[in-house]
């Protein structure tokens, strides 16, 4: 074990979305994990709640993942996939692409779900202009949305923080009322009935701007940052609906739902409902190497294929677009999934995982509970004056004296366990949260 890192150790990394000054007074230093759990620098365990960023869908350090890893550094540690291409970038396109539903036959790779929003974005808009319809270039959002922090993620995002600080956003975007009513809505589990009419909003948001002035309209099927906000009942179907009446293309944002968080391979198979574009990051590698993708529907694909040869047909791709290590976690990662049969787990454990979210309710501070597939969150009454202090204080406490590394978003917890997650970590993790509340 690597000896402490000291505070002036602690000064240069300049951490994301994290309080710095109080980080580095505190740290939080995650120094190995293996399976469901962290262990800091001293060796203490500690049960992961969150599966990292609610990527380390697999588990941590999986060893076929890690083998892969280190094979392919050794192998093939970099190739272009500008006018090159390398075996195991086709073999990971193809396997997502089969995992997906409908026409979603195609892969662009990114490595990031913040790459992943621009670049659906720009093929969005890009398709429209290659068909004559170059006016279409708006997004729509939704309140309380995250699409990662690229441009055009924090234009069609819904979250104020992440807009407010950097004037005039790169797309023009409107957006959508968010899902969530917590007098309709509280305590419920699973999917709730009331809602669906909110997704009516978008006639209206059409009737505004115009149907030629859109180009895409883009969701993550479960608001998953903000605090997961299962959709209602019918809403997204109402959405595909619209969208493909007035012919604007559907993203989905599965960048958090994709690889067996709901229990299916995407949402989009879960709730029965196919977009055009549909964004993942996260799950793909279970963290283990940075990738994201776009996948494109076939019809929006060939529309670029048309040549003459010597000619690009999308003018975008990162150096890193199919990195070789990123590709060969991803199909490591995909066998594991298949062969532990851990989508199919998710959605066997979703029901004992909701009644363990929804025995909290009633202890001190709940205001809600809300859950499905294998996400759940909290909302804890904020302290008044204080927006968010009691969350960050009840995450340090269960970090710190409870062995237990939850993620936090305002004064909402938010539960999203690696999909390996056994009936014991469950008791164990809202055990934990329960009696760090009546504490
Ligand atoms: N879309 C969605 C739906 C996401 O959840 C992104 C895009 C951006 O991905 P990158 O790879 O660029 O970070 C995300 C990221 C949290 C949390 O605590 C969630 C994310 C990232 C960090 C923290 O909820 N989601």
């Amino acid at each position: 074990m690597s000896a402490h890192l000291t505070t002036n150790q602690l000064e240069a990394f300049w951490l994301p979305f994290t309080p710095n000054t109080e980080f580095k007074r505190n740290p939080r230093i995650l120094a190995r994990a293996e399976g469901m759990y962290y262990f800091d620098q001293d060796g203490r365990r500690v049960l992961d709640g969150a599966a990292g960023l609610w990527c380390a869908n697999a588990g941590h350090c999986r060893k076929p993942i890690a083998d892969a890893i280190a094979k392919a550094a050794a192998t093939l540690d970099f190739a272009p996939t500008f006018q090159f291409g390398h075996p195991a970038a086709f073999e990971a396109a193809a396997r997502i692409a089969a995992l997906a539903p409908g026409d979603l036959n195609h892969v662009f790779f990114t490595n990031s779900g913040s790459e992943s929003t621009d670049t659906a974005v720009k093929i969005a808009v890009a398709w429209h202009r290659a068909r004559g319809e170059a006016t279409r270039t708006m997004i729509i959002g939704r309140e309380r949305a995250y699409h990662g922090v690229g441009m055009a993620g924090i234009s069609a995002g819904g979250i104020g923080n992440n807009r407010k600080w950097f004037g005039s956003l790169g797309f023009r975007a409107d957006h959508l009322s968010a899902t969530y009513n917590r007098a309709e809505q509280a305590f419920t589990n699973g999917q709730p009935e009331w809602g669906a009419h909110l997704a009516d909003e978008l006639e209206k948001i059409i009737a505004l701007h115009d149907a030629s002035a859109i180009a895409a309209v883009i969701v993550e099927p479960m608001a998953g940052s903000t605090g997961v906000l299962p959709p209602p009942k019918g809403y997204l179907e109402k959405l595909r609906a619209i969208t493909a009446k007035h012919g604007i293309l559907l993203i989905f944002d599965e960048v958090i739902t994709g690889f067996g968080r709901l229990g299916a391979a995407f949402a989009a198979e879960r709730f029965g409902v196919t977009p055009d574009l549909l964004t993942f990051a996260k799950g793909v590698t279970s963290g283990a190497a940075p990738m994201g993708g776009v996948l494109v529907d076939k019809r929006i694909y060939e529309q670029f294929m048309t040549g003459p040869d010597h000619a690009i047909d999308m003018f975008h791709g990162y150096t890193y677009s199919g990195h070789p290590l990123a590709a060969a976690a991803a199909c490591a990662t995909l066998d594991l999934y298949r062969d532990e049969g851990l989508f199919e787990r998710a959605k066997e454990l979703e029901v004992y995982f909701g009644e363990a979210a929804h025995s909290l309710k009633g202890k001190p501070g709940v205001a809600d509970i809300r859950n499905i597939g294998l996400a759940a969150a909290i909302d804890l009454d904020p302290i008044a004056g204080a927006p968010g202090k009691r969350g960050f204080e009840v995450m340090k406490h269960l970090f710190f004296e409870r062995d237990l590394m939850l993620r936090v978003a305002g004064d909402t917890l938010a539960f999203s366990p690696p999909l390996i997650v056994e009936k014991a970590h469950i008791d164990e993790m809202f055990g934990k949260l329960g009696e760090a509340l009546a504490a």
